[in-house]
């Protein structure tokens, strides 16, 4: 599939790289670190990427605007996204050709060519297997490239610490780091905390709560996020908080946003997808999320992931 993949980037001019909404490091670094290799690789062809802005991602890459009639006769390539719907900037369906590489599960195959691998622990990870499977023909990786991977890698680990984190992530983390960028500020942009989520943080280790079973739970409404000013994206942010916390099995956080609530999943072992997919959503077996429109539906999340819980203990 990489050689197919290779193939159609030689034939094409112009390439628009997609990625997902409410983009992550690994929705920027794999759709970044794709049209760095290219830029890098194909000094001729017009490379772009686009999407809506996160603004505390900007120090990874700055999106091009680019008018609807770039998409005649281009390839467009999705980075991350599983599904259609989630794709940032729907003009991706005016190219000429369309590719979707990801590594979530394939529930809803798009596109002209799909490479999805789910053992990959990040899109990132498998822009880097492009790139090294593409060398012997030409493709150059440049340090701005290597910086974009990394950061994605990190991401989507969790520094190296999740469960999809595999021999072969850390064998490219150790090649990429080789190009030289300064990989300790990669660290310190993504993990900066700022002084009110900080705070909603400590708000979190003192409200959260637990089954006997293992189940976590913590809500977080309008209310407290304008107590803390903190936005919806960054309150869902601190699910991964609950992670150490011993007898906690599996775990998820409700945060208020308009008039839906955004529920993200997390496990240790027990797959918790299937919960997921049930409340309007979809994802990893071991990280999902979701949407419910009541609060009433909370109780009910929480004992379908209850047993979830019991069936694998
Ligand atoms: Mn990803």
């Amino acid at each position: 599939m990489i050689q197919t993949i290779l193939k159609n980037i030689n034939e094409f001019d112009n390439i628009i790289i997609h990625r997902h909404v409410r983009p992550d490091p690994d929705a920027y670094g794999s759709q970044g670190g794709l049209a760095e290799i290219l830029k890098a690789s194909f000094p001729t062809k017009n490379v772009y990427v686009v999407g809506e802005d996160e603004p505390s991602l900007l120090f990874l890459k700055e999106m091009d605007v680019i008018p609807d009639r770039v998409y005649e006769g281009a390839l467009v390539i999705v980075c991350d996204t599983a599904n259609q719907g989630r794709i940032s900037d729907q003009r991706y369906r005016l190219g000429e050709k369309i590719i979707k590489i990801d590594h979530h599960p394939n529930e809803e195959p798009y596109g002209d060519l799909l490479w999805v691998d789910t053992d990959a622990s990040s899109c990132s990870e498998m822009i880097y297997e492009l790139y090294r499977e593409g060398k012997k023909q030409g493709l150059t990786l440049s340090k701005e490239a290597a910086r974009l991977l990394f950061a994605g890698i990190v991401g989507d680990t969790g520094r190296f610490l999740f469960p999809s984190t595999n021999p072969k992530t850390f064998t490219y983390a150790g090649e990429l780091i080789k190009y030289g960028f300064h990989f300790p500020g990669v660290y310190e942009s993504l993990y900066k905390t700022k002084e009110n989520v900080a705070r909603l943080s400590g708000y979190v280790y003192q409200n959260y709560k637990v089954t006997k079973d293992g189940v976590g739970s913590m809500v977080i409404s309008n209310k407290i996020l304008n107590e803390y000013n903190v936005t919806p994206t960054e309150a869902s942010q601190l699910v991964s908080n609950l992670g150490n916390i011993e007898n906690i099995k599996v775990w998820v956080f409700f945060v208020e946003e308009n008039n839906q609530i955004r529920v993200r999943f997390r496990s240790k072992g027990p797959v918790i997808n299937g919960v997921a997919k049930k409340y309007n959503g979809g994802g990893h077996p071991l990280a999902s999320g979701a949407t419910i429109y009541s609060w009433q539906e909370v109780d009910e999340v929480i004992a379908d992931l209850q047993e979830v819980c019991n069936q694998e203990s």
